[in-house]
């Protein structure tokens, strides 16, 4: 059997039993637990001159995590510059927020021949290699540049955008060239798989060869022939059912059922960035108050947001607005013994989420563009089915694809999200039961072990022997 070999552009050193906020992590893990291998990319740690240059390894027990220090310039073009400042807005369709320059383009490729460089001796010649992530685009390519001819994959975490805004990019083309040095690239939706291949068609001599309805595609360009294939990311779904049953009565669970004092609760868990629609979702729940009065006093919001990214002005930005806006409706509906909006700025392990989910009677999911999102299927897998809460998804959340029977919204109409938290909140017993069984049979059909398997199951059919039709 194939060794597994997994590229990220952070490797989480993880004990047991902690937890680190970011859906990638958390799915790695899981997928590496089970096949055994390396795990290898960025430390985490910045240091003062150049990149680290041998990889540290740790081994437990199966998995080698080999990982570097990144050099404080390599970070900032690399990481904070290109890789967050550029292809982050820009694959999430915010063009209005994207800086343009070759400093940070040429630190990117930079840091991908590094990392490249520094891969290829540990390799052997029958690995797998899955890279995941914006971040590491051309590592591939850059391991063929040096003669590696393992199979290779790419899974992109985040949405891929139309061609009419990634040809906003300069030199793009080179980009998805790069791209197309995987045998197989991997999207969350038939949405982002289109694309990709609305770029090969529009903007390259290359081909492409439709499969299902649009699940795939076999796609010929720069030379090669590679597979494009949808791959929705998802949960471990029974792990979190059981884990919520006793994860209820935790200390912290207890606290914030006491807290409450019989009022109900709608809550949202965010990395703190500009694509998860906070804004906008203060908004809508002061629009609830605004427009269903009842609920005042009646309902509180906790949204747990720890902050990222830091050092990129715009997170700066997005984290003082929220701070203002979480005051302003506070100050305007507060009571002496209630206030509306708990808005925390910090990370929880995922027990202790798990006893939040549980409590609350609305999961509030409303990014204005998102790859999949994780949260939203971790709030259903956590609810009790005797009495479900009821999920309130944006429609441009990967994850509406696959949770049709939430609440779905357009998450820049605050009206319509606050019309929906007063459907979510006076929905009957019934009718929320019933979408709560059709979302767990979907996220019980399609779990992190599933896809996890297909991904590897694809790759390991590698390099691709199409007839041609
Ligand atoms: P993220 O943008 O980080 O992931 P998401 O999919 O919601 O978004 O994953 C976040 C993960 O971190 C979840 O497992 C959640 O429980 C955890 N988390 C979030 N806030 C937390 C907190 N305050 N405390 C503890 N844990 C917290 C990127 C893409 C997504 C895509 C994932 C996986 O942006 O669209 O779904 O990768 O591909």
């Amino acid at each position: 059997m194939s060794r597994l070999v997994v590229v990220s552009n952070r490797v989480a050193l993880m004990e047991e039993g902690k937890q680190a906020a970011g859906g990638l992590a958390v799915a790695i893990l899981a997928a590496l637990k089970k096949t055994g291998g390396i795990w290898f990319g960025w430390s985490g740690n910045v240091v003062d001159g150049e990149s680290q240059a041998e990889p540290s390894r740790t081994d437990v027990g199966r998995l080698t995590y080999a990982t570097l220090d990144l050099g404080r310039r390599d970070h900032e073009e690399y990481y904070n510059g290109f890789a967050n400042q550029t292809l982050w807005p820009l694959f999430h369709y915010r063009l209005g927020l994207i800086s343009v320059n070759r400093r940070t383009r040429e630190g990117y490729e930079r840091v991908n021949a590094y990392f490249a460089d520094r891969l290829e001796p540990l390799l052997r010649p029958d690995d797998m290699i899955w890279v995941h992530d914006y971040h590491l685009i051309p590592f591939g390519d850059e391991l063929r540049r040096r003669g590696c001819s393992q199979r290779m994959g790419f899974f992109l975490h985040t949405p891929f955008p139309p061609p009419e805004l990634l040809t906003a990019l300069p030199n793009h083309r080179d980009l998805i060239r790069e791209l197309c040095a995987y045998d197989l690239v991997g999207f969350h939706t038939a949405t982002d798989l289109r694309g990709f291949c609305d770029y090969i068609r529009t903007e390259t001599d290359g081909t492409v060869e439709q499969r299902g309805a649009y699940g795939s595609a076999v796609i010929r360009a720069f030379g090669r022939t590679l597979m494009a294939k949808v791959f929705p990311i998802s949960i471990d779904t029974e792990a979190l059912e059981s884990l919520a049953r006793t994860a209820g009565r935790s200390r912290q669970a207890e606290r914030l059922r006491e807290s409450l004092v019989g009022r109900r609760l709608i809550i949202g868990v965010d990395r703190l960035d500009y694509s998860k629609g906070l804004p906008q979702r203060f908004a809508a729940f002061e629009q609830l108050l605004e427009s269903y009065p009842e609920h005042c006093n009646r309902v509180s919001f906790l949204q747990i947001a720890p902050p990222s990214r830091e050092d990129v002005p715009e997170y700066i930005a997005i984290r003082r607005e929220l701070s203002e806006m979480a005051g302003r409706i506070n100050g305007r509906f507060a009571e002496f013994d209630w206030q509306p909006i708990r808005y925390l700025n910090r990370s929880f392990g995922q027990r202790v989420l798990a006893g939040f989910y549980r409590l609350a009677n609305v999961g509030l999911v409303t990014p204005l563009r998102d790859g999949m999102n994780l949260v939203a299927k971790e709030y259903v897998a956590c609810q009790d089915s005797d009495n479900p809460g009821v999920l309130v998804l944006s429609q441009f959340a990967g994850a509406a694809h696959e949770m049709g029977e939430a609440l779905i919204v357009n998450p820049f109409d605050i009206e319509g999200v606050g019309d929906a938290l007063q459907r979510a909140l006076t929905m009957p017993l019934g009718e929320r039961k019933e979408r709560h069984a059709a979302l767990m049979r979907t996220l019980r059909r399609n779990d992190i072990s599933s896809w996890r398997e297909s991904y590897v199951d694809a790759l390991t059919r590698a390099p691709y022997d199409f007839p041609v039709t």
